[in-house]
């Protein structure tokens, strides 16, 4: 069979990422020839990058071209039907990122919280590569999720995510509730799927994702953007909302995050993933 000798950009940027960790490059080869990698092609391709010299990607893709989604032109109060003091308290535009306060309110976190305990299970991740869903050491968390509209707290929070998004209920992903203890963290990743997976029929590309902080976190567990040195530390009832997909298919590199180890007390975290269409009728 013949051997590979081309990567992804995002294969690169693991590389990369696990190389700053001080994993032994030695291992990162092995790896890569185990997956049927050229061993020279794998070589050569560790040493330059531990040199910095340039590595050509497959999928080197045009410049992402922002869009405003339909939640920029909303102002710093923001109201929906059923809660009426939503605060921006930080927005950035390239890539476009509110911190919204007062989201959720304490009760609806509580409730959250205790509805998920019983229910939770080592969380999983989507392999960028291939699009397997699968347990990795990178993402350390516990997690659950809930039915869209599975009862009527559920269901609240949904209409509310609809009219803050103006996205409506059925671009939405289940919501997924993550706990985690202290040394817990989830590694850099993007939300968005490999392109090889995005499937049409189930509404398509991811687009944005709005996560929301249902406690506070002692130390740590803080949700970092490492290509924008912006790091938000979570406060109950808060939300971020980034936005990383536009009309033409594209999705932004500069959307990578990810959740620092919680080095005091726990982190609890919801997230509702937004789909470019309808994920049901
Ligand atoms: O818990 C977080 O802060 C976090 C960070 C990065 C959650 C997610 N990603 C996610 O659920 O995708
Ligand atoms: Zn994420």
């Amino acid at each position: 069979m013949k051997k590979i000798s081309t990567i992804s950009n995002e294969l690169k940027e693991w590389i990369q990422n696990t190389l700053n960790s001080g994993v032994n490059p030695e291992l990162i080869v092995d790896a890569m020839i185990k997956k049927g990698f050229d061993p020279r092609y794998s070589y050569t391709t560790i040493f330059r990058l531990i040199r910095n010299q340039t590595v050509q990607t497959m999928d080197q893709q045009d410049p992402y071209i922002y869009e405003l989604p339909p939640i920029a032109k909303k102002d710093s109060l923001i109201q929906t039907s059923d809660h009426n003091a939503i605060k921006v308290t930080l927005r950035m535009e390239k890539p476009f990122i509110l911190y919204l306060d007062n989201l959720l309110s304490a009760q609806e976190c509580d409730n959250l919280i205790s509805l998920a305990k019983d229910r939770l299970r080592r969380s999983q991740v989507i392999d960028s590569e291939t699009g397997e869903v699968k347990i990795v050491s990178g993402r350390t968390s516990e997690g659950t999720e809930f039915m869209v509209m599975e009862n009527e707290l559920i269901t609240r929070i949904e209409n509310r995510i609809a009219e803050l998004t103006d996205y409506p209920i059925n671009h939405g992903e289940s919501l997924q509730l993550l706990h985690y203890n202290r040394g817990e963290e989830y590694k850099t990743h993007y939300d968005f799927f490999p392109e090889s997976k995005v499937d049409a029929s189930k509404g398509g590309q991811r687009i944005a994702t709005l996560l929301m902080y249902l406690n506070d976190v002692e130390a740590g567990g803080k949700t970092i953007f490492p290509k924008l040195g912006l790091s938000i530390s979570p406060k109950k009832g808060s939300a971020i909302y980034f936005h990383y997909g536009n009309s033409k298919g594209q999705t932004d590199r500069l959307s990578s995050h990810s959740s620092t180890p919680v080095i005091m007390g726990e982190k609890w975290v919801a997230t509702k993933w937004i789909r470019q269409g309808k994920i049901f009728e």
